[in-house]
């Protein structure tokens, strides 16, 4: 670290770096006294850096935490027993040891009955080194990688690409800087990713106007031009009325729809399939009144402007005259069925609320859009996302300045080994045969999925499992079956910071180094062409506590062990980083000595889509997805009331009337953080919010410890009352397990009697048909207050 500078002795070092706790990454400055981590503060000239969480500033408690791992340890008593009797050993016979079981493993069953898991990198330092996980994965043999694709990416990532060919808006992101109209739909930057909130607030300043969909008022929903109070889970029929009002009112752009989407191809009305001739689509040429072909690699035969956009066609076919319409049309009338005052009355949202949104849409273009966790977690996600990118296609707001742009990137080699697997391997994720067009078409198995093959061995049995950070029991629903699935392994490996639910049921236990004591490699930040620029090579702040090592330090020696040396530089991680970023002309020796980060000149281009069309089928954006319906799925978005929602389950209604959905919290990451005193004291319980009025109906006050119930059980939890949310909607907080003896504040059993976890009660199944999501934001509950649960006061 000969290049930070020094400040004296009291005042200490100070080196900059990055935050890596979540997915903002914020640029920091760091005080190192005496060797030690005392502070971390934000960077006003990193490209994310302009403030610092809560989390963040605890870094120093984080590392220097009395529960951290800081050696290998052993199982010594069966998986049944209370006390797992860990005992230390050495790297050596941890490493061997792991070696010699997935060797055994992959010998007897194939190499796929090994799955891998990874705790998400929004939440997690996980994004260091999930790509060199991805990689010994592949090499190892095994297409199934366990990451809560269902649960945190799908919508962002894999489900736009029906419809984009690309993830919008995971990495077409929000060019925030010169947006007209912001749109955070189910997504709450202000706790979740602070770069975009702080973004946001400025683009507010410059004039920006806002929309928030989000069931309460929380974070920048107070600050919106329009926040829709949406009821839980029925985001698709707000979506459809949206586009309805604008494709009404001519309020959307006519020419990206009719040039760049597949709005002008013909469907026939007797089966509902896009017309074919040839292997060609067709449309219909206005000024000739005839049939016109298209062909993705050639376009249509006629200029675009002349191609119908409504109205209904006899096309003359081999079986005779068959009336067609073109996709446009159809989806029109779709939309219309949810005209305002019905998705009024399916989502709560005013109709003349809808009717103002639609039109500050059209108004304020360009539209830059997110959308996450609120969307992610339901029985109807994909159909949602769907109905959304269908949305932000009539506002032609995609790959321009303002809108969702795919920033350029420093040019890099990718080292997440996807010419390792051979495809027959692939073909093997579990899961794909229920769901073809699910997550596991991209090598991730679902929590539900990784469930029963452990138990069921449906497909297959999965037998073992190399797990990095992860708290799968206490993330997915269904957590006591998770805690079955887990017991039942053959061999289970996992890496972490601290001794988790999870992590109980392991064989052996590998202790990780936080993001603060390793070096790492970060090239761009995500969030503004700028920032997408910026490259740091993250120095480690403080020696690696114990013998804990890096993940990536983990996963190179354990390759080499497994014999898989060759596709990881024979250990060498210095020469693995060298040849990732060969192609962009740095060195990490040249980012060694600029710590701060470089920027790589870059220039984004725009509209990129006209060079080359678009990844799908078609070449263009699919508002009709043949390759859905080829699948049975609706080739056109479509509103399915929630599966577990009180409307849909009238039989549970009566005893559970109201809708619970979760939401993340400031002070800690998912099930992370509670044992750290200077954030548990400021949220010492778990929590639930709900309307006074709902409160004062069950006689409930604030603070009361209630009662929060489902079908599947019930668990505990204090109540905030709140007019933020509609009196009908409760809203708790997953991951509450871990104790914080600094307070001398409790743990929570993963399930059963006295439990916190939200997850014990909300079950993975029924899931959404196309990716396996888990309802686990729109189920009925109840909520009454505990027998011991009065005058306990706020907290
Ligand atoms: N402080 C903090 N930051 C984090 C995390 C954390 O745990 N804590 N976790 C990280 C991870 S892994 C992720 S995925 C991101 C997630 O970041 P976000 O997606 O912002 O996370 P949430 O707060 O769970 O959900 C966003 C909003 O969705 C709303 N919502 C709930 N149900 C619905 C619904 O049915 N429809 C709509 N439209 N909205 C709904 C909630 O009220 C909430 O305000 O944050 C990352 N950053
Ligand atoms: N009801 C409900 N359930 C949810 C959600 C919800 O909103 N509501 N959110 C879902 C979402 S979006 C997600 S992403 C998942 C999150 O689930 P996970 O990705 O499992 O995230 P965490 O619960 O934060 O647990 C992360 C674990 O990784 C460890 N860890 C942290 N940093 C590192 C590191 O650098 N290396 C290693 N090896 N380990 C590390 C932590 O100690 C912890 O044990 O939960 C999902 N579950
Ligand atoms: S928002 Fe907080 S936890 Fe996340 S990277 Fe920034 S400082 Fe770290
Ligand atoms: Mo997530």
């Amino acid at each position: 670290m000969g290049t930070t500078a020094s400040l004296g002795p009291s005042d200490g070092t100070r080196v900059p770096t990055f935050c890596a706790l979540c997915v903002s990454r914020c640029g920091a400055t760091a005080t190192i006294r005496d060797g030690t981590l005392v502070a971390l503060e934000p960077a006003p000239a990193h490209p994310t850096g302009k403030a610092l969480c809560v989390k963040g500033k605890a870094a120093p408690e984080l590392v220097y935490h009395r529960d951290r791992l800081l050696h290998p340890l052993k199982r010594t008593s069966p998986k049944g027993a209370a006390d797992p009797g860990w005992q230390r050993i050495s790297w050596d016979e941890a490493l061997d040891t792991v070696a010699e079981r997935l060797t055994r493993l992959a010998r007897e069953s194939g190499p796929e009955c090994v799955a891998f898991g990874s705790a998400s990198p929004s939440t997690s330092a996980m994004s260091d080194s999930v790509d060199w996980m991805n990689r010994l994965r592949r090499a190892f043999g095994s297409p199934n990688l366990c990451s809560y694709m269902e649960l945190c990416g799908w919508g962002r990532h894999l489900a736009p690409t029906y419809t984009y060919g690309m993830p919008v808006p995971g990495a077409f992101v929000p060019d925030l800087e010169h947006a007209g109209c912001i749109l955070y739909w189910g997504y709450n930057p202000s706790i979740s990713r602070l770069a975009h909130a702080t973004s946001t607030v400025a683009a507010l300043a410059h004039g920006a106007r806002l929309v928030v969909v989000d069931p309460r008022r929380a974070g920048l929903a107070g600050k919106a031009h329009h926040w829709l109070r949406v009821r839980p889970g029925t985001d698709t029929a707000l979506a459809l009325s949206l586009s309805h009002v604008m494709i009404e009112r001519g309020w959307f752009d006519v020419e990206f729809v009719r040039q760049w989407t597949n709005a002008p191809l013909l469907v026939r009305t007797d089966t509902g399939r896009l017309l074919r001739a040839g292997g060609r689509y067709l449309s219909w040429d206005t000024r000739r009144d005839e049939p016109v072909t298209y062909d993705p690699a050639h376009g249509y035969a006629v200029e675009e402007a002349r191609l119908a956009l409504s109205g209904t066609f006899d096309v003359p076919t081999a079986d005779g005259p068959v009336p067609c319409r073109p996709v446009f049309g159809v989806l029109s009338e779709e939309c219309a069925r949810m005209a305002p005052a019905a998705a009024e009355g399916i989502t709560g949202v005013p109709a003349a609320e809808i009717e103002r949104t639609a039109r500050t849409l059209w108004e304020s273009r360009p539209v830059a859009f997110y959308t996450w966790s609120g969307l992610e977690q339901h029985s109807n996600t994909t159909q949602t996302v769907r109905a959304i990118n269908q949305l932000y296609a009539l506002t032609g707001s995609l790959d321009v300045p303002g809108g969702n742009v795919l920033f350029a990137g420093v040019p890099a080699n990718s080292v997440e080994g996807t010419e390792l697997i051979a495809p027959g391997q692939r073909a093997k994720t579990i899961g794909v045969q229920q769901r073809p067009l699910g997550p596991a078409r991209f090598e991730f198995v679902t929590g539900e999925d990784l469930y029963t093959a452990a138990l069921e061995g449906d497909p297959y049995r999965v037998r073992g499992l190399v797990n990095f950070g992860a708290n799968l029991m206490m993330a997915h629903g269904d957590s006591a079956r998770g805690r079955e699935a887990l017991a039942s392994l053959d061999f289970f490996v996992h890496t972490d910071l601290f001794l988790s639910p999870t992590v109980e049921l392991a064989d052996i236990v590998l202790p990780a180094a936080s993001a603060f004591e390793t070096e790492a490699l970060k090239i761009g930040f995500e969030t503004s062409a700028d920032a997408q620029s910026f490259v740091q090579l993250r120095t480690p702040l403080v020696p690696a506590r114990g013998e804990s090592r890096s993940d990536m330090e983990i996963i190179f020696a354990l390759a080499c062990r497994l014999g898989l040396g060759e596709h990881f530089w024979n250990g060498d991680i210095e020469a693995a980083w060298r040849y990732q970023l060969a192609p962009s002309g740095l060195t990490p020796q040249q980012l060694r000595d600029s710590p701060a980060g470089v920027r790589v000149p870059l220039t984004t281009r725009y509209r990129k889509y006209t060079e080359r069309g678009f990844p799908t089928p078609s070449g263009k954006v699919e508002l009709f997805s043949e390759l859905l319906a080829q699948h049975g799925y609706p080739p056109l978005p479509e509103f399915e009331e929630p599966r577990t929602s009180p409307r849909s389950r009238p039989d549970l209604a009566g005893r559970f009337p109201l809708i619970l959905t979760s939401a993340k919290s400031l002070w800690f990451c998912e099930t992370q953080h509670r044992g750290l005193a200077s954030l548990r004291r400021k949220a010492r319980d778990p929590q639930v919010e709900l309307h006074p009025d709902a409160a004062a109906a069950r006689g409930i006050r604030a603070g009361d410890w209630v009662r929060i119930e489902t079908p599947h059980g019930s668990v505990r939890a204090r109540a905030k009352l709140t007019t933020g949310l509609a009196p009908d909607v409760v809203c708790g907080q997953h991951g509450w397990w871990q104790g914080c003896a600094e307070l001398d504040l409790p743990g929570y059993p993963p399930f059963g009697p006295g439990s916190a976890n939200l997850n014990a009660i909300l079950s993975q199944r029924p899931s959404d048909p196309t990716s396996g999501s888990s309802p686990l934001r729109a189920s009925v509950c109840e909520v009454s207050l505990l027998e011991d649960g009065r005058g306990t006061g706020l907290s």
